[in-house]
């Protein structure tokens, strides 16, 4: 998926093939054959070379139907796939043509007794060639635009047990995604808002064995129901949909992130609503601030909360071990006994 070559537009592939063929000359002492041989040789390099960018082009792309459903939703929040496919297949359609072009004014060329003949159908071939790959120009340019949504997509191993994090803009999710992962360079320098997917891993050592959790930042999503959800909110329910086995809902209760508690609270109800078969781990963040306020908020609610704080650290150690322990019962089907052990553990930073 990330191998798809730069996908050269109309003017690039017409300068790229032309220029090629401007070079050939082919020697022959009379003016007829010399011209003859020139003019079918430069047919051919354009026929083959447009022929093998094209094709190469269209074979990098991934099979849109194999795609995991969560790739196949990320590509169809920003294009639609029946237009990427419609693209693909007009660049292969011109790709037919040109090669049909070619080889019929190739046996013209061949019958032909007079030069200027050979020159006015080699000049109505390039004629031909520009104005067919030019119609292209608006496919080329979205396959390139899917090409750097290809390449920017995150690798999320779909056999590897993954948390997503999920929450309000702002509440912190990013410092938190940032704090548990283990070297994850991806998020090291996060600063801003979310605007994608981004994939880390917490790993920890029990004895022998690494075990491993791939861990899901998503961009801020607001209370609003699905359906008006932009890009990014879209995203974000695209990975709690498609790929997570636990949820981490980060709230707060500060409220510096700029969102009143209620609001937060409408989401969390709806986030338990549509994903309530999936683990979800309370979290309250920035309990470095506003302490008060976050202790009120627990005595409304009943559920177990986790405090933390990114920036002075608090309360992670206890969200790693509850992460780790939904990890193993979700794998304790496929678990090796001597991988329960609780004891000698290390957590990798
Ligand atoms: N006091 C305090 N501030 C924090 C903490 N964690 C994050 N912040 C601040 O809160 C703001 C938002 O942090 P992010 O981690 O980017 O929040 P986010 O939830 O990823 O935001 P979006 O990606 O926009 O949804 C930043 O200004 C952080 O510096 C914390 O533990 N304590
Ligand atoms: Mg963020």
């Amino acid at each position: 998926m990330k191998n798809i070559p730069t996908i050269l537009l109309a003017q690039e592939l017409l300068d790229f093939a032309f220029h090629r063929a401007s070079k050939i000359t082919v020697d022959d002492k009379k003016p007829y054959f010399r011209i003859k041989k020139t003019e079918t040789s430069k047919i051919k390099s354009v026929s083959d070379l447009l022929d093998s960018k094209l094709l190469k082009m269209i074979r990098s792309f991934p099979s849109f139907d194999n795609l995991h459903p969560f790739a196949a939703e990320m590509m169809d929040i920003q294009f639609s796939i029946d237009q990427i496919r419609i693209s693909l297949g007009r660049a292969d359609g011109i790709r037919k043509s040109i090669r049909s072009i070619c080889g019929k004014a190739l046996v013209r060329i061949k019958r032909s007794r007079n030069t200027e003949e050979i020159k006015s159908i080699s000049r109505s071939v390039y004629g031909r060639v520009s104005s067919l790959v030019g119609n292209i120009d608006d496919a080329l340019v979205l396959l390139s635009e899917v090409r750097e949504v290809l390449r920017k997509m995150p690798d999320i191993a779909s056999d590897v047990f993954t948390v997503v994090v999920a929450g309000f803009p702002n509440v912190g999710k990013s410092a938190l995604v940032n704090e548990l992962s283990t070297a994850a360079p991806e998020i090291a320098h996060y600063p801003f808002t979310t605007h994608d997917v981004i994939v880390g891993h917490l790993m920890r050592k029990v004895r022998r064995f690494t075990e491993r959790i791939q861990i899901i930042d998503t961009p801020g999503i607001l209370e609003r129901p699905p359906e008006e959800h932009n890009d990014f909110e879209k995203r974000a329910f695209s990975a709690l949909k498609y790929l997570a086995h636990a949820i981490i809902f980060v709230m707060d209760a500060s409220e510096y992130c700029g969102y009143p508690l209620k609001r937060q609270e409408k989401l969390l109800d709806a986030v338990e609503n549509y994903f309530g078969e999936v683990p979800l781990i309370h979290v309250v963040s920035k309990t470095d601030v506003e302490k008060d306020r976050s202790e009120l908020f627990l005595t409304k609610r009943k559920e177990k909360w986790l405090l933390v704080s990114s920036f002075e650290k608090i309360g992670l150690d206890e969200l790693k071990e509850n992460l780790f322990d939904l990890r193993n019962e979700f794998n304790s089907g496929i678990q090796c006994p001597s991988m329960n052990f609780d004891d000698d553990l290390k957590y990798m930073t």
